[in-house]
Formats: C-alpha cells, structure tokens, sequence
C-alpha cells in the first residue's frame, strides 16, 4: 500500500477562518489545457484619460466634477448598492421568506491621479497613503451608529469585473455583518473563547516555523499563502501583532503594511509580466461598538489567474456543486512566488 504524501496525493484541507474544507489534487497539476484564452492587455494606458470618469477634473456620469486631486481621492458612489435611507419594515416572520432592510453608504477610492498606476507600481509613500485615507474611512463611517462593518476592497482588472483601469477599491459599509465576515468572525471568536489567543496569531507562528508557505516577511506583517488556500496564487498579508483593525496600527506599522502590499503585488506581476488581476479586501473588527479581542487584521489577495497571464481558474462544476478544489499545491505556489524578483518586471 502507498503512504500519502501531500504534494502527490488527493486530499482535503480544513480553513479554520471560514470552517469549509477545500479539495487538493496534486497529482492533477500537469493536465493539458485545451480551454479559453484571455487577451493579455498591453499596458497602452495614458497617465491622463479625458475619458475615465475617475481622472482628476474629468466629470462623472451623474454630472458631478472630480476635484483637481493630488494623491487619494474619495466620493460617494454614484451608483451604490447600498443606500443611506433609514426603510422601516414589519416584521418578518416567515422563515422561508426572510429578509430584512439594509442601510448603507459605499464609497470610491481613487489610490492615485495617475490613470496607469497601480499599487505595485507606486512609491512606498502613496501606498501609505492609501493606508491612511482607509483608516480615516474606517473610523468616519464605522462612527455613524448605524454601520456596523466597513468593507474595504479592490477589485483590479477586466478579468475581474472591473469597469476601469484607473487605479481604485471601493467601500462598503453597512449596517450588518456580510456573510464572509461573519463566518469568519464566529470561528475566531469561538478560538478565542477556547484558547484566550488569536487563531491568526498562533497560526502564524507555526507557519513562520515551517517556512512551507511563506512568500515574504517583514518587522511587522508576514506574507503567506494559506494551507488552505482556494485560488492558485491566493495570498494574505498578517500582521505579526494581534490587534483588530486599521485604527490600532501605529505609524511604523502603517508603514510595513503598505510596503506588504507593494512587495506581493510586484511579486504577483511579475509572475506572467502582466497587471495582475485579483480582489483584495481588508477583513477587520466589525464597527458595531462591542469589544472584538477575537479579530486579527488581515487582508486576502484572491487572483484568478492560474498558468499565464491569460488562463485564469474556473471556479465552476464540481466547485458550484461541490466544494472549492485546486491543483498546484499552496506549498509550491508560495514557493513559486518566493523566488520571483523583487523589483517590478518593468524598471529590469
Ligand atoms: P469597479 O469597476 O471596481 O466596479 O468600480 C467602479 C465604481 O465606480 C463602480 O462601483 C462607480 C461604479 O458604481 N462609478 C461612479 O460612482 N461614478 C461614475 O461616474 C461611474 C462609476
């Protein structure tokens, strides 16, 4: 009988954040590719598009005109999901047909003037930034007594969704606990309770031991590709100290976390010398005024692409019906982009 080795044999993994197990197929990662092929996009773009409706002094769809800005620029989406409007509603009782009312404001961030800018790209000092203007943002909207959570995100590239190639994430904020979030929250909080310690922070001090997974690290937030990561080159950025949100950094850390951020995306750009695309998102303490001890700030990078810059992963079949399922071990993902240059393929 064969012993199982877990960089040749199926098997599941446990995500200890979201409490779903994930299929991995090791053996599967050298099947032929017959599929789609994405048009890898040239970066043609100009540092000014008279066009796009994020550029400094240009007009939005709704008429309004972007200030004359110089660094992060931020207004309220002129087609946002969520509205401001307080709708009172009965009572709903029946428990096939829930719903309830939701409340909220959302926002977009503008991380630069510059059209063909993205963050990995950027001086280490816009990046900063960036980091202050969501803190600020954080602290506004998870003020207002009815937001209870901030989601801070980017959605970057077409392959993605993306509308616009001007660099820029979005805000959610809202008046309940969206679903990943809460997921998330119980799990660590029911780690909480159990061991008085953060389940992010104990995991990370067994994964900076057995270096399998570590993509980079620096004083104060470490780089990794999750045991139980779902997309092939998926990431997240820990910090080392346990603290719950944006607003607990100190300035030295601030700054690491947006060096963090810098360093994963050039590594992922420079991994098919392509923009890379993926979604990336801010998971914090909620801002419903209760004492969070459980929370450990942390951010997902979720990249769809998988072999080039332009065959991306499907998650479809057997992943709708079934479960999450990936190839490449996350093990030989992180060692993947480990190895990759440092410097943006584009100042070589
Ligand atoms: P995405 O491409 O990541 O969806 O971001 C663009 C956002 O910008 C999107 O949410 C908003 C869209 O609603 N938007 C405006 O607020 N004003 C505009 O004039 C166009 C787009």
């Amino acid at each position: 009988m064969k012993t199982f080795d877990s960089n040749e044999h199926p098997h599941r993994r446990y995500n200890p954040l979201t409490g779903e197990w994930i299929l991995v197929s090791p053996h599967r990662s050298k099947r032929p590719w017959q599929g789609q092929k994405e048009a890898v996009s040239g970066n043609t773009l100009p540092a000014y598009d008279p066009e796009c409706y994020l550029c400094a002094g240009n007009v939005r769809s709704n008429g309004e005109q972007n200030a004359d800005y110089k660094d992060v620029y931020i207004f309220d989406n002129d087609f946002p999901a969520l509205l401001n409007d307080e709708m009172p509603s009965e009572i709903n009782t029946d428990p096939l047909f829930r719903y309830r009312p939701e409340r909220g404001i959302n926002r977009v961030v503008c991380f630069s003037p510059e059209h063909n800018l993205t963050i990995p790209e950027m001086e280490l000092d816009a990046i900063e930034k960036i980091v202050s203007a969501w803190t600020q943002q954080y602290l506004d909207l998870g003020g207002k007594d009815f937001i209870n959570h901030v989601q801070i995100f980017e959605n970057k590239g077409a392959v993605m969704g993306c509308s616009n190639p001007h660099p820029h994430g979005q805000i959610w904020a809202q008046s309940s606990i969206p679903t990943q979030v809460e997921k998330t929250q119980k799990n660590l909080d029911r780690y909480y309770q159990k061991n008085k310690s953060s389940l992010l922070q104990d995991y990370l001090e067994h994964e900076l031991k057995r270096k399998e997974r570590i993509v980079l690290e620096n004083e104060h937030f470490v780089v990794l590709v999750p045991f139980w990561a779902i997309w092939p080159y998926e990431t997240m950025i820990i910090s080392k100290r346990h603290f719950g949100s944006l607003i607990s950094m100190s300035n030295e850390e601030k700054s690491a976390f947006a060096a963090a951020m810098k360093s994963i995306t050039v590594k992922y750009d420079n991994l098919f010398e392509t923009s890379f695309p993926y979604s990336s998102g801010i998971h914090q303490a909620p801002t419903d005024k209760a004492a969070h001890p459980e929370w450990h700030f942390h951010m997902h990078f979720y990249p769809p692409l998988l072999r080039s810059a332009s065959v991306k992963k499907f998650m479809v079949g057997y992943e709708m019906l079934g479960e999450a399922q990936r190839d490449i071990t996350p093990e030989k993902s992180a060692e993947i982009l480990r190895q990759l240059p440092d410097t943006h393929y584009k100042k070589r």
